[in-house]
């Protein structure tokens, strides 16, 4: 479904099987080189939702090699399997020509979210990016009211879509630059199949424009 233009929710686009080794993936990025953690936000402000990167190691409000804000570590490099599965993904939602990237999308940084029930993520735009290619995101575990707003101001009109797990949305186009923010996990949503008891894991794939 296209919730506005560029921006297309594909329902149940992964197989039980591709979240279950989605989240096994996950649980090895998260224990490093760089580890899952809480970022700190510039004002002192620490975020509710825990991230490891791939690729490039995103901190507010740039993209670095090295996680000077965690351990010093260079980051996992992003394995060429989930870049396909990003173009595959880009196939889904747009068609066959990706909308004209196509073969040319080529994500060079993952950035995995894990929600605790509870944790949440305020209104914001994604401008660190030097690149105006569509975000690939990719939901596992329960589900959560995703926030869609407009590119002008945080605030209204917004539209609320819940995502579930194996969900697929891509954000292209005119909406790539577009706030949003998750205001809710909705707890006990998860089928424990896919391998989490409880929370939420939300994977995007991005160009960084950067080298
Ligand atoms: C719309 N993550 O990591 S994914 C983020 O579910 C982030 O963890 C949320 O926002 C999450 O920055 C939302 C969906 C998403 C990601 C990037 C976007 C939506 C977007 C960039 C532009 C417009
Ligand atoms: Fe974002």
């Amino acid at each position: 479904a296209e919730v506005a233009p560029g921006a297309v929710h594909v329902p149940e686009w992964l197989p039980m099987e591709r979240q279950r080794e989605l989240v096994e993936a996950c649980r090895e990025w998260a224990r490093g080189p760089v580890p899952m953690r809480h970022t700190v936000l510039p004002g002192g402000g620490v975020m509710s939702v825990r991230t490891v990167c791939l690729g490039w190691h995103w901190q507010p409000y740039r993209y670095t090699r090295t996680a000077g804000d965690v351990n010093g570590a260079r980051v996992a490099a992003l394995p060429d399997w989930l870049a396909d599965l990003g173009r595959a993904a880009l196939v889904a939602a747009y068609g066959d020509d990706g909308a004209g990237y196509d073969g040319g999308y080529a994500p060079d940084t993952a950035l995995v979210n894990f929600y605790e029930p509870g944790a949440r993520m305020g209104m914001h735009q994604d401008k660190e990016e030097r690149s105006g290619a569509p975000v690939v995101s990719l939901s596992i575990g329960d589900s959560c009211v995703f926030r869609f707003g407009n590119t002008e101001t945080r605030g209204r009109p917004y539209t609320d879509v819940e995502l579930a797990s194996g969900d697929l949305f891509v954000f292209g186009g005119a909406s790539r630059f577009a706030h949003h923010g998750v205001p809710k996990i909705i707890p006990g949503t998860a089928d424990p199949a896919v391998g989490l008891t409880s929370g939420r894991l939300n994977i995007t794939l991005r160009e960084t424009g950067l080298s």
